[in-house]
């Protein structure tokens, strides 16, 4: 196996590389490693690699449908491209997955312009928006109505047991938008005066609940309390076509040491990294095809995902 996806398996665990979409670019890049650094000699041999990659990278973080999505549409990529292309030149065979898995990217590329564009559109000037964890997709559409002028105040949680609130008040901070952390349970004295809680996504499953960063959905039930908006801002490659089937989105438990080094004897301690947040908390997912509600998401994104 190459050293370079080693590396990136490596810092998917230890959320050196974190979010759905980073960890999803991360497994891309991982793909185009497996191919170059290949020493198979035939194409078959260079397909074998690929998918024994393929199914390590999967395995890193299991609560993550939009890597798995873009490695299955990477398996269905090399099988057909063999099973097509009359060549064997296993260069040219290499040379057709890079292409294909830079395409990946380009159209992540592409759907997160546009989903900012949505997002950016929706929020007004002299908002409070409420946010959680980090999520490069909700901090690109702050980041973007910041500069079309749009003047607004965000609340970030800091997110136990990582923190990764800081990740996301250090970004906004740099870009010039007003940013308070707050500890996880005090946003409750935030959402009094919030107008629209933003988060990101993981996961949606085939009834548009949410799967997100543990506490979501105690914000949901807050936001729901005090009657503000919340959206979720995610790729419809978020959504796990296998749920349409009865399959539940697995969520991932990290070691309990994360939370507490040295527990005393007796004390159990608990770290799930998600939660599932019920669709009827959420007003919409804010995506790259446009707002959409919690109940239409799932037959919207199954076409894209499987291309019809
Ligand atoms: C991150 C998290 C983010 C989503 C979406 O959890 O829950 O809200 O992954 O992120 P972790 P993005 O830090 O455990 O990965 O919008 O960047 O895809």
């Amino acid at each position: 196996m190459s050293r370079r996806v080693d590396q990136t398996i490596k810092d998917i665990k230890s959320l050196k590389i974190q979010g759905a979409r980073n960890v999803a670019k991360a497994g891309v890049r991982a793909i185009m490693y497996a191919v170059e650094d290949s020493k198979a000699t035939t194409v078959n041999g260079v397909k074998a690699d690929v998918v024994k990659a393929v199914l390590k990278i999967s395995g890193a973080r299991p609560t993550e449908p939009m890597l798995r999505n873009y490695l299955d549409e990477t398996v269905a990529f090399v099988t057909s491209e063999i099973a097509t292309v009359k060549t064997r030149s296993v260069k040219r065979f290499k040379d057709s997955v890079i292409k294909s898995e830079n395409e990946y990217l380009d159209r992540m590329k592409s759907d997160i312009g546009k989903l900012k564009d949505y997002g950016a559109t929706l929020l007004t000037s002299g908002m409070t928006v409420v946010t959680h964890c980090h999520s490069s997709t909700v901090t690109g559409v702050i980041m973007e109505a910041h500069k079309r002028g749009k003047k607004l105040k965000v609340i970030a949680c800091e997110t136990r047991p990582r923190y990764q609130g800081r990740i996301t008040a250090t970004e906004l901070a740099r870009a010039g938008i007003e940013v308070t952390l707050t500890v996880d349970m005090g946003v409750a004295n935030y959402l009094k005066k919030a107008d629209i809680v933003l988060v990101g996504a993981d996961a949606i499953n085939s009834t548009g609940d949410l799967i997100n960063k543990v506490g979501t959905s105690g914000l949901a039930h807050l936001a729901r309390m005090y009657n503000v908006s919340f959206f979720s801002c995610a790729e419809t490659y978020k959504y796990d076509p296998l749920t349409l089937y009865g399959v539940r989105e697995k969520i991932e438990e990290r070691n309990p040491k994360e939370v507490w080094e040295k527990p005393p004897k007796k004390v159990n301690v608990s770290n799930p990294a998600f939660d599932v947040t019920a669709a009827r908390y959420i007003n919409g997912y804010i995506t790259e095809m446009g707002v959409i509600s919690p109940s239409a998401l799932s037959s919207i994104a199954k076409k894209k995902i499987e291309g019809e």
